[in-house]
């Protein structure tokens, strides 16, 4: 049998300098990453590298951790799409893994993949595809596990990804996000977590919070412009 955890990326459910936060009723199952601005300004700046030299500069200093989420992509034609989802986790310091899993060229590794999830640890599964899209459906099948479905635009702007992720048969739910919008399944994620994590709850807190502060500034920009017509 094939090997089934193909990882891709070295940087994966690795992070730099951590500790077990623990609070007095309960223990956290999140490292915490301690970064300074110095070492985010750092990663900031060698986020346009490509992906092997990524993984190597990330992989500096690393410490192998127990993965709560799972990315797993159709193909690594999906990384580019994929990817957004992994800088999230990496942002938020959740560690996760990251493979290539087919549902229909490596169909067994899957259900292999899916009924195994849950006893490795993992919390919640990522799975992102294009075109006749089942692997999101088909891992979701085999596990209780959350699923999160991303549909990748490969053929057809992506509309036949986003119909077989999203119609699901009753029983089986895949939470689906939009077409490439990696972004948000890692968000989602973030939150499922954040459930019982209050470190994470407060990083999403402060995510967010930025996300206003955003549109605030595009509003006071959007003030300056004159038009004979404009009111405010
Ligand atoms: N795919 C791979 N196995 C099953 C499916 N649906 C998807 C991949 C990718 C697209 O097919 O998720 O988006 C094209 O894959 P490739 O490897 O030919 O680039």
């Amino acid at each position: 049998m094939e090997p089934l955890h193909f990882h891709i990326l070295s940087f994966t459910a690795k992070i730099s300098m951590h500790a077990i936060h623990s609070t007095k009723k309960s223990k956290s199952i999140l490292a915490i990453n301690r970064q300074t601005t110095r070492e985010k300004r750092q990663r900031k700046n060698i986020l346009h590298l490509p992906l092997h030299l990524k993984s190597i500069i990330f992989a500096k200093k690393t410490v192998s951790m127990k993965p709560l989420v799972s990315i797993i992509m159709g193909s690594t034609s999906d990384l580019k799409v994929m990817e957004k989802a992994a800088l999230f986790l990496d942002e938020m310091e959740i560690p996760f893994e990251m493979n290539a899993l087919s549902a229909h060229r490596t169909p067994e590794a899957v259900e292999e993949f899916a009924k195994s999830a849950e006893n490795r640890g993992l919390k919640v599964i990522i799975a992102g595809a294009g075109m006749a899209a089942h692997l999101p459906g088909v891992i979701a099948a085999s596990t209780a596990l959350p699923v999160i479905g991303v549909p990748i635009s490969a053929t057809l702007d992506g509309m036949d990804a986003l119909l077989s992720i999203v119609q699901m048969p009753p029983g089986i739910p895949v939470a689906t996000v939009g077409i490439n919008n990696a972004l948000n399944a890692a968000i989602l994620a973030a939150q499922m977590l954040a459930f019982k994590e209050d470190v994470l709850r407060e990083k999403l807190q402060t995510y967010k919070a930025n996300l206003k502060r955003k549109i605030e500034k595009a509003n006071t920009e959007l003030k300056k412009l004159n038009y004979r017509f404009k009111t405010n």
